[in-house]
């Protein structure tokens, strides 16, 4: 069969962001644009001949037209075989896996995650590489690089693949294998939880949960996980079917987006002792007691403190890693357990090194993004399993497994302000006038807290020694608060301002406080430095989770 080459002009916007090319479905559906970014991977890629490649996507609108496109462009690009997941679905952790379990050269989700989908919603690529994980730095900016200069790009003629239909096809003399989307999953949780335990916890009659697949990419993998082989009862999985638009919703597993759950756990009667939520392609999860709310970062944490409780992990762990916005909840048991604690930029391609070199067995961020050594991305059924296995170990509840928690280490106060949809000139103006600032701040002080350092962080990566600058603007204070401020790098619109304020609270009488109420004299620091109202016209975040 003769691959077409097409002639086409490069697009300048096409730079990957924290995580892979999020734009707006109306634009990667404009003429060539999904194909020039997918020939700039395969172009920066060496060796393509003959190996695997692994495609899936979160299941939002545009995908399944994406994976036809992909497949074509993949048979031309003379990968020798892809394997694809049900339906187009996979979700990202489930995608890591494969390519680890497969030995791909790498593989392609579409996914623009959290972000909401439908024809005005978002949609979005991402590349990983053979190790499971994100394409590093250096290769996002090769594809970008590539990306500029795409002249033309090359491509199998329509040969429609029925990806619903589990079976072996052929392409171009590519093989096309559509395999069963939870399967691998499957067998790699039940590798690392005590599904024996899990399983009796679920069927106890005794301990009641709901997961919240949002509509989203979860839903098959949790009604296979949880209520088949785990024997949850049917209904402990919402919404969980995958919809091209979410229902409308965004697919974010916050406080704020997944209102529903909230709802269900707070209730002032509620009869549910557990909850959890996932995003759009499954890497992020919420964790949820009855009326008590787990922040990602203290999470990790507690995963840490607990971890050999696991079959996967009890001959303990070798480190930790955060990003650096993470609050420094797992520093604390790092530093008790005595093991390396890293501390990494935002976005999880920064711990894909330390993963591999064997330097850390967990990691995570406070974007309720947790994963561990087990593939190379975050995982939120993982994280869901990690709880439930814990809660079956120490038949206690999730409430007081982490106020025990916060006995031992302290507290760590975290809560993050996002003001969304900013002016991009706006924020440009802030983040400028905070770095002008920077050399200015240390000593000074603000009410009882005294400025220890201010700076833009940057990160030196322990195994291959790149550096990533501006990675961020701190502001540390001599307690051991702090103040981050952010500019998102998966928004489609405008800019989104993130503001991460920390306060340490090691005495357990004062553990009661309301997040916000505590961390009130950071916030109007944090609006007073960086003058946030004057330069933006918010008053305040428009979502706070
Ligand atoms: C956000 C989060 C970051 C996360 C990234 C991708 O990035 O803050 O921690 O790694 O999303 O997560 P940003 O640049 O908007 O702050 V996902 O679930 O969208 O792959
Ligand atoms: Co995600």
């Amino acid at each position: 069969m003769t691959i077409q080459i097409i002639k086409t002009t490069p697009f300048d916007d096409q730079k990957p962001g924290t995580s892979g090319l999020r734009k707006s479905v109306k634009q990667f559906k404009k003429p060539d644009y999904l194909q020039t970014f997918v020939q700039a991977i395969f172009n920066t890629l060496d060796n393509i001949g003959g190996s695997t490649l692994i495609l899936g996507g979160d299941g939002r609108y545009f995908n399944r037209e994406a994976i036809q496109i992909i497949l074509r462009m993949a048979a031309a690009a003379g990968f020798g075989r892809v394997i694809l997941g049900q339906g187009g679905i996979l979700s990202t952790p489930a995608a890591s896996n494969l390519i680890r379990k497969y030995q791909a050269a790498g593989g392609i989700i579409l996914s623009a995650s959290h972000n909401a989908g439908g024809p005005e919603g978002d949609f979005g690529v991402k590349f990983n590489g053979p190790n499971g994980g994100p394409a590093p730095e250096s290769m996002t900016e090769a594809i970008f690089a590539a990306s500029k200069q795409i002249q033309e790009y090359h491509i199998a003629p329509i040969q429609p693949i029925p990806v619903d239909k589990l079976g072996s096809y052929e392409l171009a003399g590519m093989k096309i294998e559509v395999i069963d989307s939870v399967s691998d999953y499957l067998a790699l949780m039940e590798t690392i939880f005590d599904f024996n335990k899990i399983a009796a916890l679920l069927q106890s009659g005794k301990f009641k949960m709901r997961f919240d697949a949002m509509h989203a990419v979860t839903g098959p993998y949790a009604h296979r996980i949880l209520e088949q082989r785990l024997g949850a009862p049917v209904g402990t999985v919402i919404h969980g079917q995958p919809l091209a638009d979410f229902g409308g919703g965004h697919p974010d597993p916050n406080q704020a987006h997944a209102k529903e759950l909230m709802n269900l756990l707070y209730a002032r009667n509620s009869e549910i002792d557990f909850g959890a939520a996932s995003d759009g392609d499954g890497d992020r999860n919420m964790i949820l007691g009855k009326r008590f709310f787990v922040t990602p970062s203290d999470s990790l944490a507690v995963l840490a403190a607990n971890a050999t409780l696991v079959p996967g992990y009890r001959n303990g762990i070798a480190g930790v890693a955060r990003s650096m916005p993470t609050s420094q909840a797992p520093d604390r048991v790092a530093a008790k357990l005595g093991l390396a604690c890293y501390e990494t930029p935002t976005g999880w391609k920064f711990f894909g090194n330390l993963l591999d070199a064997g330097k850390i067995t967990l990691c995570g961020e406070e974007s309720f993004g947790i994963g561990s050594d087990h593939v190379r991305e975050k995982d939120g059924l993982w994280a869901v399993l990690f709880w439930l296995n814990l809660l079956a170990e120490k038949q206690d509840s999730v409430e007081n497994i982490v106020r025990s928690h916060w006995a031992e280490y302290g507290r760590n106060y975290y809560s993050r302000h996002d003001y969304e949809e900013i002016e991009l000139q706006d924020a440009n103006v802030l983040v400028d006038a905070l770095l002008g600032q920077l050399p200015s701040l240390a000593g000074k002080q603000f009410g009882a807290l005294t400025v220890d350092k201010a700076d833009s962080f940057t990160y030196t990566d322990p195994v291959d020694g790149s550096v990533s600058k501006n990675q961020g603007i701190r502001i540390l204070f001599a307690d051991g608060s702090r103040i981050i401020f952010r500019l998102s790098g998966t928004g489609t619109q405008g800019a989104t301002l993130r503001v991460y304020l920390e306060k340490y609270e090691p005495d357990a009488s004062k553990h009661d406080q309301d997040v916000q109420e505590a961390l009130a004299d950071l916030l109007a620091i944090a609006q007073q430095v960086a003058r946030i109202e004057e330069l933006t016209g918010r008053e305040a975040a428009d979502v706070i989770t």
